[in-house]
């Protein structure tokens, strides 16, 4: 992806086309930056005080980045001195708050405020924004939107019998009161995807018992420098080196990222009660293997650290030891039992036990199945989003959906490498296809562009059919990557190259198109 070689001005002098950006984390950034370069009018509402986006939301101990940090950053804010090939959660928003301000793009933010709902003006060809921010109410117009919302922004709290009678405090990993202090209290966390792994060894010394309540485990994905400075001479080729960071990048993404795709690959042929392929297969056994060196004699936790399901059908976490550590030391427990109720002491599971604590923790996840919840989007013909997507979202190459003209979102439905990627990455190659898409409107002086129906439904069979193809499609297994009905809708399910050569392309036959004359 790169700059746009044009700007609004040299292919529509005075053209008044404003566009308005929904989210202000890593892809809305990126956002603002290719927008400001093509010299276009925009805002980005941001519904948190702060940009960054769920690296403003979590401040939980221990959150750091899962995504090696050369692939999780954008391509066109390199950053060579990383301390950290996994940075810690401050270096991360850090970065991102550097590069928004470096590019003088705060002014385009208006923060604290909320993207309610939205209307498309068939007569005025865009819509009009209901936002709610410190001073109200307020209604603003955009001939096209750029939703940059992420999938995992609104915390997922299960509802539990009692929970209401818990007299202790109970907090969600993404909303971490500053002020909490767990200093020698009894505390019990819910959840072991990455959340809940990257806490509990960050709390687990300051509290005086720390029981883990663990659903279904998560693989572990043995990264044993993840806490370790990047290698010795690396600044130096980064900083002295030309190209040397587009290379590494490029390594990361296609080497590291790409090699692991045929190890989440379905073989037909492969009849396991497990694994689905040869490769699949060796990535679990060498998973084991790493899990049995840890636990050492405590065989009880490799028993309940040892998934059922292969690896690759959700997300595996990054594992430097530190979790199983944590779990063998003597004032911390895992239950995998069923939790049944809360009491106003604690948390009752299926065998009867009571557990008392002080602090219940949520890493329970997020509501992603309800992609773009709550803004109500009334379309074409009022077509309300969520009624027509009805819990399993999905638009053409993640971006566009028919009946909703000019609405291009970044980071959408089946766009994402959950196992084997970065977010940046497949946000920033469909942001090169809605600059795309915007430069054809300015250059044929279109008003309004709607994604055809034969287009969208052609893509998601696609996308369908080569999920069934991944660990993640044929297994039945809870993610957060699942719409209602089970069908994936946040993974990508081709390699990388695949989605940036899809995105490269803004092809007008994909489009109904209406002129302004
Ligand atoms: O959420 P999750 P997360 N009773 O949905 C359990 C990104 N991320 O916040 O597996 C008991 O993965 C649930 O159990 P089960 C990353 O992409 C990145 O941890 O469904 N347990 C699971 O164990 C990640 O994938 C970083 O059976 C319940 C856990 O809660 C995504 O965010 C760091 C339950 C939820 O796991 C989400 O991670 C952190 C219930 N009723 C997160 N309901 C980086 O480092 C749910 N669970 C970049």
């Amino acid at each position: 992806t790169g700059k746009p070689d044009w700007t609004a001005e040299t292919l529509a002098p005075g053209r008044d086309l404003r566009v308005a950006v929904i989210g202000g984390g890593l892809a809305g950034i990126a956002a603002a930056y290719r927008l400001s370069q093509a010299g276009l009018d925009f805002t980005v509402y941001e519904k948190n005080p702060e940009i960054g986006g769920v690296w403003w939301n979590n401040t939980y101990p221990g959150c750091r980045l899962d995504t090696p940090n050369f692939a999780y950053s954008f391509s066109f804010a390199q950053k060579p001195d990383w301390p950290q090939q996994f940075s810690e959660r401050s270096e991360v928003f850090g970065y991102a708050k550097r590069v928004a301000e470096d590019a003088g793009l705060r002014s385009n933010f208006t923060f604290s405020t909320e993207v309610e709902s939205m209307r498309w003006d068939e007569a005025k060809g865009g819509w009009w924004l209901h936002t709610r921010g410190p001073e109200g109410e307020k209604i603003e117009f955009a001939h096209v939107v750029i939703p940059a919302v992420g999938h995992l922004n609104r915390p997922n709290i299960p509802e539990i019998p009692g929970q209401n009678e818990f007299r202790g405090r109970a907090v969600h990993s993404a909303e971490w009161p500053s002020d909490l202090d767990l200093t020698g209290k009894r505390v019990a966390v819910i959840g072991t995807g990455a959340s809940g792994f990257q806490i509990v060894p960050a709390i687990a010394d300051q509290v005086s018992a720390l029981t883990v309540f663990q659903r279904n485990p998560a693989w572990m994905l043995s990264t044993p420098n993840y806490q370790d400075d990047i290698k010795p001479g690396m600044h130096w080729l980064l900083t002295h080196v030309p190209y040397y960071g587009r290379w590494f990048r490029f390594w990361q993404f296609w080497i590291a990222a790409e090699g692991r795709f045929p190890a989440i690959t379905v073989d037909p042929e492969w009849k396991h009660p497990i694994s689905v392929s040869e490769l699949n297969e060796k990535l679990r056994l060498g998973c084991i293997e790493n899990l049995t060196a840890q636990v050492g004699d405590r065989k009880d936790l490799l028993e309940k650290l040892t998934p059922a399901y292969p690896p690759g059908a959700k997300r595996m976490v990054r594992d430097n030891g530190a979790y199983v550590n944590t779990l063998k030391k003597p004032h911390v427990s895992l239950v995998s039992e069923k939790i049944v109720r809360l009491t106003p002491q604690g948390i009752v599971t299926a065998d009867g036990a009571h557990h008392d604590v002080d602090v219940i923790v949520y890493a329970t996840g997020f509501l992603a199945a309800d992609y773009l919840d709550p803004i109500r989007i009334e379309g074409r013909g009022e077509r309300v989003l969520h009624d027509f997507w009805s819990g399993d979202c999905r638009a053409y190459l993640g971006i566009a959906v028919p009946s909703f003209p000019n609405l291009f979102i970044i980071g959408g439905p089946n766009s994402g490498l959950v196992v084997n990627g970065s977010a940046i990455f497949t946000s920033e190659c469909a942001l090169e296809y809605v600059l795309r898409s915007i430069e054809y409107m300015l250059e044929n002086d279109v008003k309004s562009a709607e994604v055809r129906q034969e287009s969208y439904d052609a893509f998601n069979e696609d996308v369908d059919h080569h999920n069934q193809l991944r660990a993640w499609g044929t297994t039945k297994v809870n993610t957060w990557y699942q719409g209602r009905s089970g069908r994936p809708t946040v993974t990508w399910p081709h390699p990388i190259l695949e989605y940036y050569k899809r995105t490269s392309v803004f092809d007008d036959a994909d489009y109904t198109l209406s002129s302004r004359g």
